[in-house]
């Protein structure tokens, strides 16, 4: 419909009118589509981590930040860990969530190879002794090469922390939080007169 307008009109003054229009909506929609690129990327070393790694995407979507969500293995998959790294911030990603078991080097491999903030979720995987090995694998990065770790199995949490850092220059995805934060509020409110109704005492809520 643009084009039609445009070829009419060309040359006329209406024609230049419209061509300034046109070029007005154009930048729009390049912005659009530039905004529509998943600014967090979400990884994970096997698709055994799913279960865990999708509460991120979830949590992500409650706050409508969509992410992308992808395989990426330390140790199986080298080459495509240093890729993914490389280019992330290139293809306009903020913030990385990286999620893995056992022998956890995906975040630390991650955060060695890109600027990004990276969020690392210890997944308490089969091959994992008690989830430690994953714990520490992820929290005890070297100095130079900080991963931002989240409790063993804390997925949801590294969506919320991913938002946060988004919400600094995104007054939608601030607004968003703060209704979370209101919404856990009355949660608990509502267990706090559960719990009264209950016959406990209290009288600090009195
Ligand atoms: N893993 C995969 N490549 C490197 C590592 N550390 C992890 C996965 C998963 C666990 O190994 O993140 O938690 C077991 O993977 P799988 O594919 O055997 O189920």
């Amino acid at each position: 419909m643009f084009l039609l307008r445009w070829d009419n009109k060309c040359g006329t003054e209406n024609g230049d009118r419209d061509r300034e229009e046109i070029n007005g909506l154009i930048i729009i929609l390049q912005k659009k589509i530039h905004m529509s690129t998943p600014l967090v990327g979400i990884i994970m070393g096997s698709e055994s981590d799913l279960d865990i790694m999708k509460g991120a995407a979830e949590m992500l979507r409650q706050f409508e930040v969509e992410p992308e969500l992808t395989i990426v293995s330390a140790h199986r998959t080298p080459e495509r860990l240093r890729d993914y790294a490389h280019k992330a911030k290139e293809r306009d990603i903020k913030v990385i969530i990286a999620g893995a078991g056992g022998a956890a080097h995906l975040p630390g491999m991650v955060a060695a190879n890109t600027i990004l903030p990276v969020i690392g979720v210890p997944v308490k995987s089969s091959n994992s002794i008690d989830g430690w090995d994953s714990v520490l694998s992820i929290l005890q990065m070297p100095y130079g090469v900080p991963v931002a770790t989240v409790a063993l199995n804390g997925a949801k949490n590294a969506g919320i922390l991913a938002a946060q850092i988004l919400a600094l220059h995104d007054t939608s995805i601030a607004g968003k939080l703060e209704a979370y934060k209101e919404y856990q509020d009355d949660i608990v409110m509502e267990s706090v007169k559960n719990v009264r109704g209950m016959g406990f005492r209290n009288e600090y809520d009195r």
